[in-house]
């Protein structure tokens, strides 16, 4: 898989060296690619945001440099698939676990980071034609812009990639997982010691009795998802 990722902020994207997902960069799983949004400016101080017409507060983002940039990514095109363009945005979509995998399942990804009050709306409007474009909010708060989003999107969709997780420490049974129907939480999980600080670990896990474990984590997950997300729990009728 490809990445690109276009922001007046590359060192914010630093963390993706790091983990995980630095091994899989590292493997040749994925190759990411940072822009700066200002080296596709022309002017002495590299503006990148002018007012908003209309009038409102604050400043938004000029199409020029968004046009240029994403031209300089796609003429890099060298198979005939269409790239996907991800704008974080408040006003986005839900990004969540099945939006991770669609991410995954694709082979090239351009991630475009907004700041200030966000992107001049034409520059989407053109590049419709051009790839698949996806406007995707990670969650209902307003960030101050897209980058912290972007390491959401990208690791949760890296993760995924065949060879990215070892055997330990694999995808398929994770909260959200399709598995996990009716109770998507993870409910508690242990290791040794099996007392710590006066705390045993349950009896049922240490018991051998694969179907006993089986049952009670699942019960352990239906109590969980209905304390902390009466929203997720098949039992929610409101
Ligand atoms: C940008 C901003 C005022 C946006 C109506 C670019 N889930 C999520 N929260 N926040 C973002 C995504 C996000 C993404 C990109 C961003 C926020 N901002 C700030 C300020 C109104 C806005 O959109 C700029």
């Amino acid at each position: 898989m490809r990445i690109d990722i276009i922001t007046i902020f590359p060192q914010y994207l630093e963390p993706l060296s790091l983990s995980v997902i630095g091994k899989a960069i590292e493997r040749g799983t994925v190759d990411v690619n940072i822009h700066d949004l200002r080296d596709f400016t022309h002017d002495r101080h590299r503006t990148v945001d002018d007012t908003p017409f209309g009038g409102g507060p604050g400043m938004v983002m000029k199409p020029e440099p968004w046009g240029e940039a994403l031209d300089s990514v796609l003429s890099e095109r060298e198979s005939d698939g269409r790239p996907t363009l991800v704008l974080p945005t408040p006003s986005g979509q839900r990004f969540d676990q099945p939006t991770a995998a669609g991410l995954a399942a694709t082979d090239w990804l351009i991630f475009a980071c907004g700041r200030y009050e966000g992107i001049d709306a034409r520059v989407v409007e053109h590049f419709r034609d051009h790839v698949d474009v996806r406007e995707l909010s990670i969650g209902d708060y307003v960030l101050a812009g897209g980058e912290a989003a972007v390491l959401v999107m990208a690791e949760a969709a890296i993760r995924l990639l065949p060879g990215v997780l070892g055997n330990a420490e694999s995808a398929p049974d994770d909260s959200f997982s399709p598995s996990r129907e009716g109770a998507p939480l993870e409910g508690p999980i242990y290791t040794k010691p099996q007392v710590w600080r006066g705390l045993e670990v349950p009896a049922v896990l240490r018991s051998g009795d694969h179907g006993a474990v089986a049952d009670w984590r699942r019960s352990q997950s239906v109590q969980r998802t209905s304390e902390q997300r009466p929203d997720l729990a098949d039992d929610d009728l409101s």
